[in-house]
This record gives C-alpha cells, sequence and structure tokens, in this order.
C-alpha cells in the first residue's frame, strides 16, 4: 500500500524541506550530552588498556594506584569474574561455523590488541583517575602479533585465540560455484583487479561515553551512554553481561554526536562503568578521550580482495567471483560477522544483471582493533568491488564505461528483480537516474574535453559510480535464517494527548540524522496536525517500551514505516468517534486536513483535535470503545529498501606531484518517496564527504610492533570542508513498494557512491599511463609513484 507522499489526508507536511527542529537547542548549547549529566556523588572511571598488540597478562599490581588520593577502587578482570556476573561482550550474528572466541569485559589471560582494556580505576575526579592508571604495574609476557588478514590465516603465526589456530573466523561462501566456474568458462574476456579496502575508523564528533547508576534498593540500573540503539544494548547488557533482569535496566541515550556505526556496538568499556557502579553503589562516569576512540571504537572495512569479471564482447556482463580476506580484528563485535559476509556479497550484483555470482570471504582474526559495521557497512565494500571490476572490464574492452554500464542495467521492467547474489530488489530505474547524472556533466562534451587536454599534457578523469543499497534489514524471519540474534522490525507509539498535540515514540535512536523532524513530519501527515503539533522522544527504554534502532539506514523505512502505520490506526479510531457524534456512518466521513466531515456535508465536520480531547473526556464515544487516542505499532516489513543512484567526479590529476582536485561532484540518489529534501541532501553531503575521506585521504595503519599508528587527529586525516568541492545533487523518485510511506533509506548511499566514484575519476585520468586501478587511500605519492615518478 505504497502510495508515499500522497498518503496522508494532504497537509503537506510530507515531501516538505523543512528546517530541522533539533538543530536550535544543538546550536546554542543546550542539546544535553551524557558527559554533560552529573548526578549527585558522581565517581569517574578511566580504563588501563594494554599498550602490547599481543601479550600474556604475568600480573598485575594495583596497589600504587590504590593508594593515591582519590582513587576508590581499582578492579582487574580476576575482580570482574570473581563477582560472578556473565560477563560476556555476546555476538549478535551467528555464521555456520563460526568460532566464538571467550571476550570479557576485563582482559584476564592475555590482551589480543593495543588497547585492550585490562583494568579499572575509579576514583572522585576524572584527573584522579586518569592519573592512576600509569601507577597500575602489569607485567605481561610479549607474543608475536598479526595485523594483515591475509598473513593471519596464510603466515604461520601464533593464532590471536586459542579456539581459531588458523585464525579463521569463518569460511563464508555466496552464491553458485559452479555456475560461475562454467560462466567463466563461456565468455570471451575475463578481466580482475586485486584491491585492499583499508580500515577506516569512524570519527563521530562526540567520543564514546557512559554514565551508570546502580540502586542497590531496587536493584535497577540506569545507564546514560552513547547509544545508536538503547534496547539492544539494554539486551546484551541483560543477559549475556551483568545478569540483570531485563526489565532492571534502563538505558537512555541523550543527545549522541553522531555514530556511522561505531555507537552501535555492545563494548566492554559502558558494561564496565555499569559494573563498577554496582561495586560501588555510586554513580559512575566514563568519557572516552579522541585517542581512546581511535583505539577501540569499531573500525570498518579491512578487505584484501581479488574480483574477476567474465563479460562477452559486446560487453554482456556473464559473471562475477570474489575472494576476500576480511580481517575482523582481534574479538568479535556484535554485526562484525554479518558486515563481510551478507551484507558484502549480497550486492555484488549492484545494479546489473548478472547471471552467476560466486564470493568466498575467510573473516580473518588479528591483533587489531574489532571491525564492525561503519556507513556503508558491508555494501560499500560489496559496490566497491563491483564498479572497480566494471571500469577495469570497460578498459579491457576498450568501450565506454556509462555504455557498458547501460547494457548491463536492471531494467525498469524487471522489477522486482532476484539476484544471482540472493537479493529480491524491490524497485529501480537505474538507466534514469545514470543519464541523469551523465547530463549533469555533460558526458559526451567532457569527454571531448578530456582528449583534447590530454594533447595538452593535462590529465582530466571521469569517474562513474552506480550503486544499490540494502537498507532496513527485514524481515525478522529472513535475517533470523541468515543468523541475526536480533529481529528486523521497529516500534512505534503514536499518542494524540487530550490537548490535540502529539507524541510519537520511536524504538530507534537519532545521532544526527533529524528524525524528530522527519517522524514529525509522517505523523503530521498522516493526522492532518501541523509538524509543530508533534514531538518524537527517542532513546530511552522506559519511556518507549521495545526497538531495534538506528543504522543500516533502516529509520526511515521501517521506523517511519511504523510510525505511519500507527498514525493511521489512530486516524481510523478517530474517524469512528467522528462517526459516532456525527450520528453517521464511518463511511461517509471523510477526512481532508485534519478535518472529519459528513461527505456532501462540508459543515458537519470535527477536528482530530477534538476527536482527541473526545476520546480522553470518554464522555461520549462509540458503544464499547475505550477512552485514550493512541497506538503502539510493531512493524516488520517484507523486505530490504533498494535506494540506488549514479555519481560522476571530475578530477584534475598532476602526474608530476600526484596532487587531485575535484573539479566537479555530481550525486543524483534515488532514496524513493523524500520526507525532507532538505535533510535528505545534507545525509548526501555527509555520506559524500566520508567516501571521498576513504578514497583520497582516510585509512588506519599499524607499525611493525602492532602500535596504531594512526591514533590522533593530525595522523588520521578526515577531510577538511576546503578539501572537498560543491557537491551537485539531484534525485529520482522510484518509490518502495514494500512500507507504507513508499520511501528508502539514504543515510549511507552516498557513502557508497562516493568513494568507487572517486577511484574511478582518478583511474580514468591516468589512463595514458596505463593505471587501472589504485588502493584507497590515493595519495599524492601513490599517483607519483603509479605514474613512474619515482623511476
Ligand atoms: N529521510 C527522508 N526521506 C527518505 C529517506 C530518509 O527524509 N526517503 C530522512 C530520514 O527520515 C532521516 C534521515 O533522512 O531523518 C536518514 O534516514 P535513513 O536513511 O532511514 O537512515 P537512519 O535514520 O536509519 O540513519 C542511519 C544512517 C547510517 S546507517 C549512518 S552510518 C549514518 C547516517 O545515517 N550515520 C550518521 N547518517 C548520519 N548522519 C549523522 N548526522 N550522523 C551520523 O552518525
Amino acid at each position: 500500500d505504497a502510495s508515499g507522499a500522497s498518503d496522508g489526508d494532504g497537509s503537506g507536511a510530507f515531501g516538505a524541506a523543512i528546517e530541522r527542529g533539533e538543530d536550535v537547542p544543538l546550536l546554542t548549547g543546550s542539546g544535553e550530552y551524557t558527559d554533560d549529566i552529573s548526578l549527585r556523588g558522581t565517581t569517574h572511571l578511566a580504563i588501563r588498556r594494554s599498550d602490547h598488540a599481543h601479550a600474556r597478562i604475568e600480573s598485575i599490581d594495583t596497589s600504587d594506584a590504590e593508594a593515591m588520593e582519590g582513587v576508590l577502587a581499582v578492579f582487574t578482570g580476576e575482580d570482574v569474574v570473581e563477582s560472578g556476573v556473565p560477563n560476556t561482550i555476546p555476538t549478535a550474528w551467528d555464521l555456520p561455523g563460526l568460532v566464538q572466541p571467550q571476550y570479557r569485559m576485563l582482559a584476564t589471560d592475555k590482551v589480543r590488541h593495543e588497547g585492550t582494556p585490562v583494568a579499572a580505576v575509579v576514583a572522585e575526579t576524572r584527573h584522579a583517575a586518569s592519573d592512576a592508571l600509569e601507577h597500575i604495574h602489569v607485567e605481561y609476557e610479549e607474543l608475536e602479533h598479526v595485523t594483515d588478514p591475509v598473513d593471519a590465516v596464510e603466515r604461520d603465526v601464533p593464532p590471536v585465540h586459542d579456539e581459531a589456530e588458523d585464525n579463521v573466523a569463518f569460511d563464508f561462501e555466496l552464491g553458485d560455484a559452479d555456475a560461475t566456474d562454467e560462466a567463466f568458462a563461456d565468455a570471451d574476456r575475463v578481466a580482475s583487479v586485486d584491491l585492499r579496502q583499508p580500515r577506516l575508523i569512524p570519527n563521530a564528533m562526540e567520543p564514546r561515553a557512559a554514565l551508570a547508576d546502580w540502586e542497590e534498593a531496587t536493584g535497577k540500573l540506569r545507564l546514560w551512554m552513547t547509544s545508536q540503539n538503547p534496547h539492544l544494548h539494554r539486551m546484551l547488557l541483560s543477559a549475556g553481561t551483568l545478569g540483570l533482569p531485563e526489565n532492571k535496566i534502563q538505558v537512555i541515550a541523550p543527545e549522541v554526536g553522531g555514530g556511522f556505526g561505531s555507537k552501535i556496538y555492545h563494548y566492554p568499556d559502558e558494561a564496565v562503568t555499569a559494573w563498577c557502579s554496582m561495586q560501588l553503589g555510586r554513580p559512575v562516569k566514563w568519557q572516552a578521550t579522541r585517542s581512546e576512540s581511535y583505539l577501540t571504537d569499531c573500525h570498518g572495512r579491512d578487505h584484501v580482495t581479488t574480483g574477476e569479471i567474465a563479460l562477452d564482447d559486446d560487453g554482456t556482463i556473464r559473471g562475477v567471483r570474489v575472494e576476500t580476506h576480511a580481517g575482523l580484528g582481534a574479538q568479535l563485535s556484535q554485526f562484525g560477522t554479518a558486515t563481510p559476509s551478507y551484507l558484502y556479497a549480497t550486492v555484488l550484483s549492484g545494479q546489473y544483471t548478472i547471471p552467476a555470482i560466486h564470493c568466498r570471504v575467510v573473516g580473518a582474526f588479528t591483533n587489531t582493533t574489532p571491525v564492525d559495521a561503519y556507513r556503508g557497512a558491508g555494501r560499500a565494500e560489496g559496490i566497491y568491488v563491483i564498479e572497480r571490476l566494471v571500469d577495469v572490464a570497460a578498459r579491457e574492452l576498450e568501450m565506454d564505461p556509462a555504455e557498458l554500464r547501460r547494457r548491463n542495467l536492471v531494467p525498469p521492467d524487471e522489477f522486482p528483480y532476484e539476484s544471482a547474489a540472493a537479493l529480491v530488489y524491490d524497485s529501480g530505474e537505474y538507466e534514469r537516474a545514470m543519464d541523469l547524472a551523465l547530463e549533469h556533466v555533460d558526458y559526451e562534451e567532457l569527454r571531448e574535453r578530456q582528449r583534447e587536454l590530454r594533447d595538452e599534457g593535462r590529465y582530466i578523469g571521469i569517474g562513474i559510480g552506480s550503486f544499490i543499497e540494502s537498507a532496513g534489514l527485514s524481515p525478522s524471519g529472513l535475517a533470523g535464517d541468515l543468523g541475526a540474534q536480533a529481529g528486523g522490525w521497529e516500534s512505534s507509539i503514536v499518542r494524540f494527548d487530550s490537548t490535540g498535540s502529539v507524541t510519537v515514540l520511536a524504538g530507534t535512536a537519532d545521532q544526527g540524522q533529524g528524525h524528530r523532524t522527519t517522524y514529525a513530519q509522517v505523523a503530521a501527515e498522516e493526522l492532518g496536525v501541523s509538524v509543530d503539533d508533534v514531538t518524537v522522544v527517542e532513546g530511552d527504554t522506559d519511556r518507549i517500551p521495545q526497538g531495534m534502532g538506528t543504522y543500516g539506514s533502516r529509520s526511515a523505512s521501517v521506523g517511519g514505516g511504523s510510525i505511519a502505520r500507527g498514525a493511521r490506526e489512530v486516524r481510523e479510531k478517530a474517524r469512528r468517534i467522528a462517526a459516532h457524534q456525527l450520528e453517521t456512518s464511518v463511511d461517509d466521513i471523510e477526512f481532508d486536513d485534519g478535518e472529519f466531515h459528513v461527505a456532501g456535508a462540508p459543515d458537519r465536520s470535527l477536528h482530530i483535535q477534538t476527536i482527541a480531547h473526545e476520546a480522553y473526556l470518554g464522555h461520549d464515544l462509540p458503544e464499547g470503545m475505550d477512552p485514550g487516542l493512541e497506538e503502539t505499532n510493531f512493524y516488520d516489513p517484507e523486505n530490504f529498501t533498494y535506494p540506488f543512484g549514479t555519481h560522476v567526479a571530475v578530477v584534475e590529476v598532476e602526474p608530476e606531484t600526484g596532487e587531485i582536485e575535484i573539479e566537479r561532484y555530481v550525486a543524483v540518489d534515488d532514496c524513493g518517496e523524500i520526507i525532507n529534501p532538505m535533510i535528505v541532501e545534507g545525509q548526501v553531503h555527509g555520506g559524500i564527504a566520508q567516501g571521498i575521506g576513504a578514497a583520497l585521504y582516510e585509512g588506519a595503519a599499524y607499525d611493525d610492533d602492532g602500535h596504531l599508528r594512526t591514533r590522533r587527529m593530525d595522523e588520521y586525516v578526515v577531510p577538511h570542508a576546503t578539501q572537498l568541492p560543491d557537491f551537485e545533487t539531484d534525485n529520482t523518485v522510484t518509490p518502495s513498494p514494500h512500507n507504507p510511506i513508499g520511501v528508502k533509506g539514504v543515510g549511507e548511499s552516498a557513502t557508497i557512491a562516493a568513494a568507487p566514484t572517486i577511484v574511478s575519476a582518478v583511474a580514468d585520468a591516468l589512463e595514458p599511463f596505463g593505471v587501472d586501478h589504485l588502493d584507497m587511500p590515493i595519495t599524492p605519492e601513490s599517483v607519483w609513484r603509479a605514474t613512474g615518478g619515482d623511476n
């Protein structure tokens, strides 16, 4: 029943470029973040971390630290074990044959990556706590370490975990290996690429933080934390880690300053904060420093891949074969197994009809920070591979890369399209979006200009990135079949208050996406009230009974879908009250701009806000109807949504210096019906910036000792605004048939598109030098080397 923006009563809220209601408090400093909250008697936690990549803990002497002024307690991993709590940081995604080593709050036997928590200091002040850290004496026996996912599996190194002698956590396959081999044998040509996708560090503006308050008398734990999914955190903390009943834990995510995936996960640190509060009976606060974030927030990507593509001479793609070593880091993070397996391999068909696909992924433990979903998660890695393959194939066939794409796009009448990589794409008009992007840059003319400039010794490159994304993982049954230990649904409450205002309680949790504005638009549209009448509440497990949270670009489609469904039920109850009070049948009541009126008699009307009042008075309701006007909705969509689009970049590369200048960046995105064009544009801007960051600047590196070399902002370079071009954005609108409001996600699309687009552009510029691929981040040095500068 997707009729999108026109589905409501016509109040016009859905689709309007309304300014974000959340911005004024955020910009004027009244937004309240975890670290802003202080309770009476708050103490401060600092965490002693290992400075070895791999070592056995011989002994820990805490006595000097304990004697320091202001220090209340120093705890080690043994103390946690002795406390008898379950002490597990559980994985939330199983895979066939998955090796799941023990993962405790504080290490007891070994440290497996630099930054592993080994002891916790609680003190009266933050400074006293952090000063005490260096007075904890830890003796280690150093062990040989490994940081590269291929080395971990193929070299003879001591295992990160004894349970996985060869460091293989899983060996995953998707697709039909035999059919793919046959396709390759029958095809005219094969092109291939070897590539690395470096580790990325999320860099949210606000580092992670937690404030725990254990109330002995009631046995209740309140935990404020930087969470993208408070209910999931509540669940994981409950059974797996602290052994408290779920209804004795309240997780509150106040303002959260960005996440990009990094705040989905259940880390040891927040759990230790809660456990310390339970030991001391006082509130305990932990605020990560920026360097701590670099060492401990889950990193993203870390793939080493060989991709092959088989084609006929006319450009028809026959098959794709991919083999990847994915670095998982030292521990399995919640979705660290799903990201490089299902979320990756299933998008390898991209926008194309590819009859045979086979992908194998070896998930490898390494002595590094755990790796998990980072904006684009899995889909970014997969689209990068297929887009690189299409470009190298075009080079091999001497065919224009836009033309090669065009010949293989899934045509509009093929939807729903079942890909050879096991997804069913909902809807798409791929060629329309690509044409629009190419029109924006005047593609044919640009190619002409490229030829002319080459004659003058100047090298411009035109990069194309066409993508699909699987957003909003659902339905729950499918997620469960694939190994998810959580559902794909979302929940909300839509409530009219007795004076006609509306409260929406949503199970998702914003970190900057603008839910308070867009959800208000969805509810206002359905209920025929003003956006200003709607207040949206997220991020508190005691106020919002259930939810799954915000990740995987699911909030608009699954969360918004739930709100629309709930609001429609509220509207229908109100319609029955209106019919009763207007003394007519329900079928005769029309709804327009918040007003219920009798068909053919517009004067006989009642406004929905008046009815809300009546619903709570309860004096004159239809026979048997309960008072009140609110609905709780659980919504489990029947499929993902599949946003798509084409981005085009024009770069100029100076081979002598290796400098890359982005002249133009055009993004055409299709996220179905658009709730708020301004917010969607903002999401696309942020996404492009992160994709360009990956392509040209970012990348975590470890030194020979297994220490993170990029541990400060001046060592790990995220692009500044001055390093980014103006973004030219446009949209096509192909509604999703799978949710009540026709929307598709947009939160990750542009990150997925931008990295391959930029790499495509640089490789295109360097065609005269015989360069068809350069690994990210493409630095001036790598360009200079690739063009023979060091010869
Ligand atoms: N939207 C819309 N119309 C659509 C689709 C979305 O108006 N057709 C709006 C939504 O209502 C929402 C926003 O765009 O306000 C993003 O929606 P959606 O694509 O559903 O994504 P989520 O809200 O679930 O956010 C998650 C997504 C992810 S996975 C990452 S990573 C990411 C991203 O959002 N992290 C972000 N964008 C971010 N933006 C900010 N500021 N900070 C982050 O950490």
